[in-house]
């Protein structure tokens, strides 16, 4: 049993989903209830409740799940859901389709019986104010987006993963980026593995980040060779990507894990044995490389 995620939050997230895992539960089940916890908490600013908003003040969550046998389901631009991977996971199970938008997507929650939530925390709309009064783009950048993604392996040798997130603050009302977009954000193929991106979500989607892990990995590469190759990919065809950040996380199904990113910062939380241990990711960009930018 083996879970991973993004970012130091991911920690207490991968708490939750290891209780899952250690007492005979899926991984299905681990992913969902263990993101949900980065979720439902304020503090993470870049998830669920408590994220920042769009530049018009409005918070737009997107998120997608993925089990094991390649199973999918998938939300965006949802505006008064409190837990986007829960109803991802009934666009999955309970719909002959994988992803639903907006309203649609809140429609459908609500015939799940699934309440529509305010998303726009004091917090976050203080910050968003403040923000307003010098619109420095600037601030987007690769301090001010953190997805939550996890994988997991359970008892049983079955994957899932979970991809959740308020995506990048200030970005434009009705932006997307990738972390509800199967293959992007979250690829699992339970004969490879799985694999989860965060980071600038349009870095990502040039070269379907997660999908390519993977598709590594079923071609031998180890997971930390797989990501750092995902990370080689966006260096050498995005002549920008000096300027952003984007950290890959796999796991194989022999239970080897990787993680790397383009730039320093990285973190995840890997949880094994019931032990459960931040990492600091390795990158690419030398640290003497980075350039200071706002936040
Ligand atoms: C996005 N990839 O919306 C997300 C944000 C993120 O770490 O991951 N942040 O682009």
């Amino acid at each position: 049993m083996i879970v991973l995620s993004t970012w130091n939050f991911g920690l207490p997230a991968n708490k939750v989903a290891w209780q899952i895992v250690a007492n005979n539960g899926t991984a299905l089940d681990a992913v969902e209830h263990g993101v949900r916890h980065a979720e439902a908490d304020p503090e993470v600013r870049s998830v669920g409740y408590g994220g920042m908003p769009d530049k018009d003040g409005i918070v737009t969550l997107d998120a997608c799940i993925m089990d094991h046998y390649g199973n999918c389901g998938s939300v965006a631009y949802v505006k008064d859901i409190k837990h986007p991977v829960t109803l991802a996971r009934r666009v999955m199970e309970r719909t002959d389709h994988i992803m639903l938008v907006g309203e649609g997507a809140s429609k459908f929650a609500e015939s799940q019986g699934i309440m529509r939530d305010y998303l726009l925390t004091d917090d976050a709309r203080t910050r968003w104010k403040k923000w307003k009064k010098t619109q420095d783009f600037q601030q987007v950048n690769w301090e001010n987006h953190d997805t939550i993604g996890m994988i997991a392996m359970d008892g049983a040798g079955l994957f899932a993963g979970a991809c959740t997130t308020s995506g990048l603050a200030w970005k434009m009302h009705g932006r997307v980026g990738d972390s509800p977009i199967i293959g992007s954000g979250l690829f699992v193929d339970g004969s490879v593995g799985a694999a989860v991106a965060t980071g600038h979500g349009e870095s990502i989607m040039k070269m379907c980040g997660s999908f390519l892990v993977v598709e590594l990995m079923r071609n031998g590469a180890t997971p930390m060779e797989a990501c750092k190759a995902a990370a080689r990919r966006i260096a050498s065809t995005q002549p920008d990507w000096k300027k952003n950040q984007a950290g890959f996380l796999a796991m194989d199904i022999h239970g080897n894990v990787g993680g790397f990113s383009l730039r320093n910062g990285f973190q995840y939380a890997h949880s094994e044995n019931g032990v459960h241990t931040l990492i600091d990711s390795e990158h690419l960009l030398p640290k003497e490389e980075h350039e200071v930018q706002s936040t």
